[in-house]
């Protein structure tokens, strides 16, 4: 096992990664930038390393300053949490050649899920089921285009291959749009990514977006976990997420056992996700994998009642996995709602500043994942993240109650938040009777098309 793990990120999951560390007897290095001296992460951990200033660029995402501390502090892994470094194959190959642990997947794993149209087609291959569309990127210039464009049928997405976000996504529906779409869309993802290849998708109208946690081994054993039902996004910003999810338990067992083919087909090791998207008339898609650590595995944790971090570190260590998935209980119902600091009155402008009063909910079946406190300085620099809010109950309609009376007990001055936001939701009679999907705030909260 290791002995000292630096942990290269901030906020909630930089403390979560510090408990779960804690509770297993590994030392833990915190690195933070100039206006994080005062964060809970440096607060916990054994030992912490200022890694330069605010800007992401000069300090988490610094990956010579990261690699420096590791060394200095003689850490033997590192843990990349989720966004900054957690999906970077060039720094998961330099803690390799520094021979430091990268607690996650091989970097050619990452690579090769980073490139959706690459992923799909190993998926594809594998038997997992995929969106009929173009096995390879497709220019505008192409002369099969409208028959090709047609054989799929509109509406149409074109995708961008390095996409994420939703950038370098378009919509078609008819002829007219498709060359401009493509060009549209390409441009987008050459800015933002600065990889143009774009492909074609049948466009699936109103799907559920639901996502399997699975867990590899290094001798090839994988485990599927019940289901996240992540429907509840806006702007492709996740705001609530359930497990179990509202599909049948024979959808549940096909779904799981495509996962479970999914992570073997890229012989997965530690801890991942397989995004699906599930139409009205219950076919699935794979849609992406995630090759990190989610911000909404606990939901995850609290309806098996398995530690996903001990997990992930331990299976990142080289341990066996040593059970299977139909070991794994559903306990009960959750629900987590993300706490931002965005004022989700006022179209969720962010929020940040100082937070001068806090009461945090708790009681039976609620658990809260946060690095805030009161008196603490929420900064403009980074994700706007700054709780999660889980609760379980026996049934979703109990669980429902039971997020309407934490939310209640949350007591935050200072920042504006979202909590107004899952109020409203919490009482929605769409949310209440499951009918969500991902088009639900546009539609159901703000009254949009
Ligand atoms: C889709 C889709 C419908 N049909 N693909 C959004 C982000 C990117 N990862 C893929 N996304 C979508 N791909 C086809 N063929 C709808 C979305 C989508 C979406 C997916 C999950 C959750 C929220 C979403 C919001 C808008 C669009």
């Amino acid at each position: 096992m290791f002995n000292k793990i630096l942990i290269a990120n901030r906020g909630e999951i930089a403390v979560r990664v510090i408990r779960a560390c804690r509770e297993m007897g590994i030392r833990t290095v915190a690195v933070h930038s100039d206006v994080d001296r005062e964060c809970l992460h440096v607060k916990l951990a054994d030992e912490s390393v200022c890694i330069g200033p605010a800007q992401p660029q000069e300090s988490y995402l610094n990956i010579a300053n990261i690699i420096s501390a590791a060394e200095i502090t003689g850490a033997d892994a590192i843990h990349p949490g989720y966004g900054f470094l957690s999906e970077n194959t060039y720094f998961a190959d330099v803690c390799e050649s520094c021979n430091i642990k990268f607690i996650g997947p091989s970097k050619i794993t990452i690579q090769m899920m980073g490139d959706k149209s690459e992923a799909k087609k190993t998926m594809k291959k594998a038997g997992v089921p995929t969106i009929p569309g173009t096995e390879e990127c497709i220019t505008a210039d192409n002369p099969k285009l409208f028959k090709i464009a047609k054989d799929i049928g509109y509406p149409i997405i074109v995708k961008a291959s390095s996409g994420g976000g939703g950038k370098g996504m378009r919509i078609v529906t008819s002829e007219d749009s498709l060359k401009n779409a493509i060009l549209t869309a390409e441009a987008e993802a050459k800015a933002a990514f600065g990889n143009g290849d774009v492909y074609l998708e049948k466009y699936i109208e109103e799907p559920k977006h639901i996502e399997f946690q699975i867990l590899g081994d290094m001798k090839g054993d994988v485990v599927s976990f019940p289901e996240r039902d992540c429907s509840v996004q806006r702007r492709h910003q996740k705001l609530i997420e359930e497990s179990p999810s509202l599909i049948s338990d024979k959808l549940r067992k096909k779904m799981g056992h495509a996962a479970r083919l999914a992570a073997k087909a890229v012989k997965y090791v530690t801890a991942g996700t397989i995004e699906f998207l599930v139409d009205k008339k219950g076919n699935f898609y794979f849609m992406e994998m995630n090759t990190r650590i989610q911000v909404e595995h606990p939901v995850t944790e609290m309806v098996s009642g398995i530690d996903l971090l001990k997990e992930q570190i331990r299976l990142a260590a080289g341990e066996r996995l040593g059970y299977t998935y139909d070991e794994i209980e559903i306990k009960g119902h959750v629900i987590e709602c993300r706490i931002n600091a965005e004022d989700s009155e006022n179209n969720f402008i962010p929020s940040p500043g100082k937070i001068d009063t806090l009461i945090l909910p708790g009681g039976i079946g609620v658990r809260v994942d946060t690095h805030i406190y009161a008196g603490y300085t929420v900064p403009s620099t980074y994700d706007s993240l700054i709780a999660k809010l889980l609760v379980m109950d026996s049934t979703r309609e109990k669980a429902i109650a039971r997020m309407q009376r934490a939310l209640s007990e949350f007591e935050i001055s200072g920042i504006k938040t979202t909590i107004p936001f899952h109020k409203v939701t919490m009482a929605n009679d769409f949310y209440k009777k499951g009918e969500v999907y991902t088009n639900f705030i546009q539609k159901r909260i703000f009254n949009e098309k």
